[in-house]
C-alpha cells in the first residue's frame, strides 16, 4: 500500500488556518483523494482534548515547562494513535498545527531553550515530521484583530502581549528559512490571493510525490 502523507498548517492566531485547511481538502478531493483525516494540536484524541482545555483556559496559571510537556504529551498521543496509523494505511492527514508550534510558541514566545525542545521532540517522536507545512505568515496585530472580530473572547495564549507574538513569528520564519518542507505564504493579503497560493503549494507538493 502507498504511504499517505501529513500536511500541516501553521501560523499565528487569526492567520486563516481554518480557511486554509478547507482549501487543502478541496485540492485533495479534486485529485480523487477521499481518505482524509483532520487533526488539531493540542488535541485530536480524548486525552489531548482534555489537555487542550487546560492549556487554553485563561484561568489556569501554567509554568513554561509544564506547558511544553503538556504540548508534547498531547502530540505523542495523537501521532502514535491517529496520525501514524492513518498515514500508514494511505490516508492524507491535514493537521491544524504540529511540532513547529512548540518551537515557535514555547521556544520563541516563551524564550525556552530551542535545543532542549528539539531534544524532547527527538526523544519522544524520533524523526517523525510533516511532509509539507504551510506557514501562514501575518503581523500579530492583524491576526489578533481578526480573532477579536469573531467576538468569542481570548484564550490563554491570545491574552499574551504583542512582543510574545513577535517572537513567535520570528521563530516561525527562522525555522522556515532552514527547512524546505515549510512553505511560507503571506496571509495578510486577500483571501482569494492567499487561497491561490495555498492551492499552488499543495499541488506542487503532490506533483513532487509523483
Ligand atoms: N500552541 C499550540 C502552543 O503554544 N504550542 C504548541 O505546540 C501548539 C500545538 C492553540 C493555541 O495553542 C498554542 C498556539 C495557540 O495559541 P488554536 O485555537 O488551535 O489554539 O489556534 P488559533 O491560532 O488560536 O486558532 P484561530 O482559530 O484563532 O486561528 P485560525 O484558524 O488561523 O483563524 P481562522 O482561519 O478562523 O481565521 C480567523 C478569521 O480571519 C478571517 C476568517 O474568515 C476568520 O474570521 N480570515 C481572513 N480575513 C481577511 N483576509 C484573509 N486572508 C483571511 N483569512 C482568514
Amino acid at each position: 500500500m502507498t504511504r499517505g502523507c501529513f500536511i500541516v498548517v501553521e501560523g499565528l492566531e487569526g492567520s486563516g488556518k481554518s480557511t486554509c485547511i478547507s482549501t487543502i481538502r478541496r485540492v485533495l478531493e479534486s485529485k480523487g483523494i477521499t481518505d482524509i483525516v483532520y487533526t488539531r494540536e493540542p488535541g485530536g484524541t480524548s486525552l489531548a482534548e482534555k489537555l487542550r482545555s487546560i492549556l487554553l483556559d485563561p484561568g489556569e496559571s501554567i509554568t513554561p515547562g509544564a506547558e511544553l510537556l503538556m504540548m508534547y504529551a498531547s502530540r505523542v498521543q495523537l501521532v502514535e494513535t491517529v496520525i501514524k496509523p492513518a498515514v500508514e494505511r494511505g490516508a492524507f492527514v491535514i493537521g491544524d498545527r504540529h511540532d513547529l508550534s512548540s518551537v515557535a510558541y514555547q521556544g520563541g514566545g516563551r524564550c525556552m531553550d530551542m535545543n532542549m525542545i528539539k531534544n524532547i521532540k527527538k526523544s519522544v517522536l524520533g524523526d517523525f515530521k510533516p511532509d509539507l507545512t504551510v506557514l501562514l505568515d501575518i503581523d500579530p496585530l492583524e491576526g489578533l484583530s481578526r480573532v477579536d472580530s469573531r467576538g468569542l473572547g481570548r484564550d490563554r495564549f491570545e491574552q499574551e502581549k504583542r512582543d510574545f507574538f513577535q517572537r513567535v513569528r520570528t521563530a516561525y520564519l527562522n525555522e522556515a528559512a532552514a527547512d524546505s518542507s515549510i512553505r511560507v505564504i503571506d496571509a495578510s493579503r486577500s483571501l482569494e490571493t492567499v487561497t491561490s497560493d495555498v492551492i499552488s503549494a499543495v499541488e506542487s507538493y503532490l506533483c513532487s510525490r509523483g
